[in-house]
């Protein structure tokens, strides 16, 4: 008997302690933990392999934006210091790596089932069970049922008129095919310039004949200043690892290399700010905009930050109408900063055009190519950088019904709703890792999947000790919490960016600002003060 005969036997006999929805990052923890509670878990994965985000987004150039000695588990001393990072900012294929040696070093794969999308998730209240069904027809029932799905899991695809009629191929790069893409000698059209059409761009014009990028936004971007792991560097590093740890979970975004800022962008010269800026872009960090305490939260102190990098552009860009158009218009840092290699530079090439589809928008995808209402351009192959459904698209992608067989979609329907972002009312013994209301994408999201993972695990046991049967939110306290999440974004710039935070990016979906923004270590102190108090605002019966 395989696997999962067994694990099928196993499931005909006795529900599983708790089932786990994604083996990414935070599923791969979450199994350890519960592993070690003694529990009976199961992880299902929809791809055939460990991974998560970093299985789907194998573009040319996908690379983390956060650096590799942070970008890491830290539950484990002997992994972080066993494993060797070769860059400062790892690229996917390392990535991967890392993360399939930590699904082997833990023995996590015989617990995942892969090639197995969840298609539902239903509470059985009369049992205190969630059966989940996989789109294959398998079911898996739990006491527990916990998210581990990822905020930008779910690609989102506008829909262009005529998508299907193109000859050529269409590619996405949160979908990337496993066995690569080769460019050489085409006509490319790459839509989009967020953080991954940054990433691509670059790589696909050293390949192509020819390359149109069709830009909707002019983003805002710093270079990675990316380079080799110096050994030495590393060893110190590593050597001080449990202060670094802790920093980053005590610091506003996670990260504690980050710097932390005292002083107003308005309480110093301005030839000091453009010193500042410029170190900034030198290190090469999207804590470019933590250089001042008000980067974020001051129209005109953030007008300064903004305004260097605009400066920047226009230096290195050679045709200054392409240089112009380049020219993001927006606050920076109230969409997410991109980090690049080579970006801006990629459009001094002979081979590459920018075509500006903010005026003359995309009409539709013809069978030659991409038609925009000003003209035609024909092409062997599309790429849509366009992003993700985030932070709600893949929960909202499950039929997930709770107490009573309320909906989560509908629950949902004007905007995401979690107290914590830990658990949504209505939906008992569900829990969401890095949900809405949750620092989760303004931060290191490693540091705050760890959070997450224990803050559960710590729950559960706590559960089982107490003979406590069922959790739930309470309503009232997830309507407190939603109402300091908003206070939180409005203390901001934040919600003043057409950004993805905010669901602006996908047509219909509500403008609300989904993660909270009130920083790491503040959030910490209020998921731990809750346990203190007996976990306030949840329901334990
Ligand atoms: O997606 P995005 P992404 N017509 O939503 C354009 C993380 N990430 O995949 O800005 C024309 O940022 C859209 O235009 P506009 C990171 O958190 C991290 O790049 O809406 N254009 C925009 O330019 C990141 O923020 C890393 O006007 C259309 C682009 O598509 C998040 O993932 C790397 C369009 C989408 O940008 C998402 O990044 C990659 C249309 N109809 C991703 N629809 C690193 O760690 C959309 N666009 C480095």
């Amino acid at each position: 008997m395989n696997g999962d005969q067994l694990m099928d036997e196993t499931q005909k006999r006795e529900p599983l302690d708790v089932v786990v929805i994604g083996a990414g990052f935070a599923g791969l923890y979450m199994l350890h933990k519960l592993r070690a509670l003694g529990m009976k878990a199961v992880v299902l994965e929809a791809a055939e392999n460990v991974g998560g985000t970093w299985y789907w987004n194998r573009y040319p150039g996908a690379r983390c934006d956060v650096e590799s000695l942070e970008y890491s588990y830290s539950f484990d001393d002997a992994l972080q210091q066993e494993w060797h990072w070769s860059e400062r900012y790892a690229t996917q294929p390392e990535l991967l790596r890392y993360i399939n040696h930590v699904a082997d070093r833990f023995d996590l794969r015989r617990d995942i089932r892969f090639n197995t999308r969840v298609a539902s998730a239903a509470r059985d209240e009369q049992n205190n069970l969630w059966t989940l069904s996989s789109e294959g027809g398998e079911t898996f029932t739990a006491r527990y049922c916990i998210s581990a799905v990822g905020c930008l899991s779910l690609p989102s695809l506008p829909a262009f008129k005529g998508r299907d009629s193109f000859a050529g191929r269409l590619y996405h790069t949160g979908l990337w095919p496993r066995e690569g893409v080769d460019f050489t000698g085409l006509r490319v059209g790459v839509i989009g310039t967020g953080s991954s059409g940054v990433q691509v761009i670059p790589h696909i014009a050293q390949q192509a004949k020819h390359l149109h990028v069709f830009q909707r936004t002019p983003h805002y971007s710093v270079p990675a200043k990316n380079r080799p792991l110096d050994p030495g560097e590393t060893a110190r590093y590593k050597a001080r690892y449990p202060e670094h740890r802790e920093a980053a979970r005590q610091s506003a975004i996670g990260i504690a290399g980050f710097p932390v800022p005292t002083q107003s962008a308005l309480e110093v010269s301005a030839e000091e700010r453009t010193e500042a800026y410029g170190m900034g872009w030198e290190r090469g960090s999207t804590g470019y905009t933590r250089i001042y305490t008000d980067i974020l939260k001051n129209e005109v102190a953030n007008a300064t930050a903004s305004d260097f990098v605009k400066m920047r552009i226009q230096q290195v860009v050679r045709d200054p109408a392409v240089a112009t158009r380049l020219t993001p218009r927006y606050m920076i840092g109230t969409k997410r900063l991109c980090l690049d290699t080579q970006y801006f530079e990629t459009y001094n090439r002979e081979n590459v055009v920018l075509v500006d589809v903010s005026e003359a928008p995309i009409d539709q995808i013809t069978e030659h190519g991409i038609r925009t209402t000003a003209r035609e351009y024909e092409l062997d192959a599309i790429v849509m950088a366009t992003g993700f459904d985030a932070i709600t698209g893949a929960l909202k992608g499950i039929d997930i019904r709770g107490s009573g067989g309320q909906s989560l979609a509908q629950k949902w329907e004007a905007g995401p709703r979690a107290y914590l972002g830990l658990m949504t009312s209505g939906f008992p013994n569900l829990f969401l890792i890095t949900g809405p209301g949750s620092p989760s994408v303004l931060s290191n999201v490693v540091t705050s999947i760890e959070q997450h993972v224990e803050w559960i695990a710590d729950c559960l046991a706590h559960l089982r000790q107490h003979g406590i049967a069922r959790m739930d939110a309470d309503l009232a306290a997830e309507d407190r919490w939603v109402q300091t999440v908003n206070e939180a974004a409005n203390a901001t710039l934040l919600p003043k960016g057409n950004s993805w935070y905010l669901g602006a990016n996908v047509e219909g979906k509500p403008r609300v600002f989904m993660p909270y923004a009130g920083g790491v270590g503040n959030y910490r102190v209020v998921c731990d003060q809750v346990v203190i108090d007996g976990y306030r605002g949840f329901l334990l019966s």
